[in-house]
């Protein structure tokens, strides 16, 4: 494959495109934004590891110096993990302006699938993706993420979204811009800290082959836009779901008593929620990403 030129690959990343080996993209916003230092490094580090072991090579996305990024140095890793929140949390309408500028950018999963798609990366793993936000019929706060899920053919691994959102506005949503929410080894839609929310993914899937002839065919087919694969949180890391459903009720509550808007109100609730439970979620977090580091893995070892 051609590497596109606009891209900055790192050179393990070049190299597996260029050979066609398996690669799966990692986003940074979870590592800036979603996580407290070290921690965030560590399980960055740590991903990319999982992933190699799986047979995939990992490529982190990211604006760095004003380029786009895939496949960063354990430098740059450090440096957005130990910079936090003070790097730009960069989504599809940050991407040109950062990089005109020269200027550093976390990639969200809606960046992050821009980055993939331009580098010719088929598969992503995250945590949780961002949706249709609790009350966005008046604030119409609906994540970038479900739009690029619309147009752009990235295969997203995750966990299935935070009930800081609203879950079935956000399938509801989902369905509206074309977008096949597969549950891997279960037909309901998990809820990241919790494996159940009440509301069903629209097919189960019990392999990453049987995912992957899905997404080849899609692809043969012409049809574009993403798949969204959701693996719930391993049982044994799973939370209890009234204990996360208080602790998630207060942070909304909190986020709307302090006016927190537009893009700040996600990394605000997932910090309160941290903050509140301590290491509990923050293991539970980190274990759920790992779980799908190696599904993405697996996946992408199977694409044709
Ligand atoms: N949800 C999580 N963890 C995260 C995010 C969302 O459980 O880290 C991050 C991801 O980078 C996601 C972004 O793409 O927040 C969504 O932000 P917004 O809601 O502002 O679109
Ligand atoms: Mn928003």
């Amino acid at each position: 494959m051609k590497l596109n030129e606009n891209v900055c690959f790192s050179p393990e990343v070049a190299d597996a495109l260029e050979r066609g080996l398996p690669v799966i993209a990692l986003e940074s916003t979870i590592i800036s934004h979603g996580m407290p230092y070290p921690q965030n490094v560590e399980t960055a580090r740590e991903c990319e590891r999982i992933a190699r072991s799986c047979g995939a090579v990992p490529a982190t996305c990211a604006v760095i110096g004003g380029r786009l990024c895939a496949g960063l140095t354990d430098e740059q890793l450090e440096y957005l993990g130990r910079t936090g929140p003070a790097v730009t949390k960069a989504s599809r309408r940050d991407i040109a302006v950062i990089a005109s500028r020269g200027g550093d950018g976390a990639l969200t999963v809606a960046g992050t699938m821009i980055i993939a798609a331009m580098a010719g990366i088929r598969v992503f793993a995250t945590g949780g993706i961002g949706g249709v936000h609790r009350g966005a019929e008046k604030t119409m706060d609906i994540s970038a993420d479900l739009e690029e899920l619309g147009r752009t053919d990235v295969t997203v691994v995750c966990s299935g979204a935070k009930s800081i959102l609203d879950i079935g506005l956000t399938l509801e949503y989902l369905e509206t811009k074309g977008v096949p929410v597969i549950g891997y080894g279960t037909d309901e839609m998990p809820a990241f800290y919790t494996r159940k929310s009440g509301f069903k993914t629209d097919y189960r899937m019990d392999t990453p082959e049987e995912i992957a002839r899905a997404v080849s065919l899609k692809k043969k087919l012409g049809i574009a836009g993403g798949t969204l694969v959701v693996n719930p949180v391993p049982e044994e890391y799973s939370m209890d779901k009234e204990r996360i459903d208080a602790v998630i009720e207060a942070a909304v509550q909190k986020a709307e008593r302090l006016g927190v808007k537009g893009k700040n109100i996600t990394p605000f609730l997932l910090a309160d929620i941290k903050d509140v439970t301590g290491g509990d979620s923050l293991e539970t977090n980190i274990a759920l990403v790992f779980n799908n580091v190696r599904l993405a893995s697996a996946i992408a070892c199977a694409l044709e």
